[in-house]
């Protein structure tokens, strides 16, 4: 087999890769180890900046994005049961669009099926061959046989936990990192939400976040500890210890519904450099993570394939490698500001076991600024619609 992309792994970063390029007739091909309903079911991101909304509307998937998606023009925020708006859009111009991840990657996956793109799902024990080389390949096992893929580039698009980023040697880049100390435990719920807007709240029990999927259907989230477990969290103490931090009007609107899904996730900053290695590029996940507080993960995934896609594009149209070679740096430029926003609000909003007295006052008194200063909200607002690309 051959093509001239080879994309691991059909996550959002590898979907919107091979719809990017499928629209401009550059043949590629998604080998995803997972089977399409594992992929199509896991429960993620929920918060689209618009320019992640148009690139989906560039590849034709946005039809539902556009018919159930909610626009939102802000958010609040909650310090010890009082609660304050940032108003996005009368701050920045710009709002940032609620559907969920789910839903993004059952559209990309319906637009490439019906545009004809190979998506090819169960394969398996996918390794990368001679990416230092001009003739790269990636094998794997697929209906009970073993496959070779050629190709003239590989996009490594498979998650924190995939091969591409594992298969370098360690000293060909540099990896940073952060692991807080604590996870959140998500629960989603056949629910209305409790309030019309994402709540964010500090509390001293712990941070929590109210956010949803549709107008029938509520994503809540707590910090909790580390080492706590599934088992330790009946549906009755999460939506008890919910209405307890986020407080009055949340708590009195909120619907307990049993859950749906519930899931205990880490809190990492991750960046690996450089996101080239010869002719293998990393994207999304697979070169970087940040804690979920600001909602950066999908949209970062968004804009860096997009930043591969025009380098791509130009090097088959034009004979140009300028674009690709500029990739690495343009894509970290941008990652490197969400990790920065995402570490601060993750910072603004937590309460951390280590957190000593002298950096809780600091908490407190950047959560009074920010309640008083236009400016101090600006700089969060313009960071949670997303930097220009
Ligand atoms: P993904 O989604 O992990 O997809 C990688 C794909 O690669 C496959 N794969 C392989 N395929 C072939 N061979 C292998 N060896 C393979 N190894 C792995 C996997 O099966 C998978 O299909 O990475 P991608 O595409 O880079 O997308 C990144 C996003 O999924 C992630 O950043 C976000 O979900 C992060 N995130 C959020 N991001 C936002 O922008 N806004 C949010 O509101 C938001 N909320 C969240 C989040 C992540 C969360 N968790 C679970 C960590 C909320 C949570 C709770
Ligand atoms: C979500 O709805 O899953 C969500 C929303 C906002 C965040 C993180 C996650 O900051």
């Amino acid at each position: 087999m051959r093509t001239r992309v080879a994309i691991i792994g059909a996550g959002p970063a590898g979907l919107l890769l091979s719809q990017l390029l499928h629209v401009e007739g550059i043949d590629c091909m998604v080998l995803e180890q997972r089977d399409r309903a594992h992929v199509e079911g896991r429960i993620r991101a929920g918060v689209l900046e618009q320019a992640t909304a148009d690139l989906l509307e560039r590849v034709g998937a946005d039809s539902r994005l556009r018919a159930h998606g909610l626009r939102h023009d802000g958010f609040d925020l909650v310090v010890d049961g009082e609660m304050f708006r940032i108003g996005l859009r009368d701050l920045t111009g710009a709002g940032v669009v609620v559907y969920g991840q789910t839903e993004v990657v059952r559209d990309l996956i319906e637009a490439g099926l019906q545009r004809g793109t190979p998506l090819l799902f169960d394969a398996q024990g996918v390794r990368l061959h001679d990416i230092d080389g001009s003739a790269p390949f990636v094998t794997f096992e697929h209906d009970g046989g073993e496959q070779t893929l050629a190709c003239d580039f590989i996009a490594g698009c498979d998650g924190f936990h995939g091969v591409s980023r594992a298969g370098l040697s360690p000293e060909l880049g540099s990896a940073f990192e952060r692991v807080y100390p604590c996870g959140w435990l998500g629960i989603l719920a056949e629910a209305p939400p409790c309030h019309d807007e994402l709540i964010y709240s500090n509390h001293e029990r712990g941070f929590a976040l109210a956010s949803m999927r549709s107008r029938t259907r509520s994503r809540y989230y707590v910090q909790c500890a580390l080492d706590d477990r599934l088992e330790d969290w009946s549906d009755e103490r999460l939506w008890n210890e919910l209405a307890v931090r986020l407080g009055g009007r949340a708590a009195e609107a909120m619907t307990r519904a049993p859950a749906i899904e519930k899931s205990i996730a880490p809190l990492r900053s991750f960046v690996f450099e450089p996101m080239r290695h010869g002719r293998l590029f990393l994207a999304g996940d697979a070169a970087h993570i940040v804690p979920p507080t600001g909602a950066k993960g999908l949209n970062l995934a968004a804009s860096d394939v997009r930043y591969l896609a025009e380098g791509l594009i130009r090097f088959y149209r034009r004979g140009e490698a300028e674009g690709l070679e500029a990739y690495s740096r343009k894509a970290l430029a941008r990652v490197w500001k969400a990790e920065r926003f995402s570490w601060w609000f993750t910072g603004l909003t937590h309460r951390f076991p280590d957190m000593d007295p002298f950096a809780r006052r600091l908490q407190a008194a950047e959560l009074d600024y920010l309640r008083s200063s236009r400016a101090a909200q600006t700089t969060l607002a313009e960071n949670y619609v997303g930097l220009p690309l």
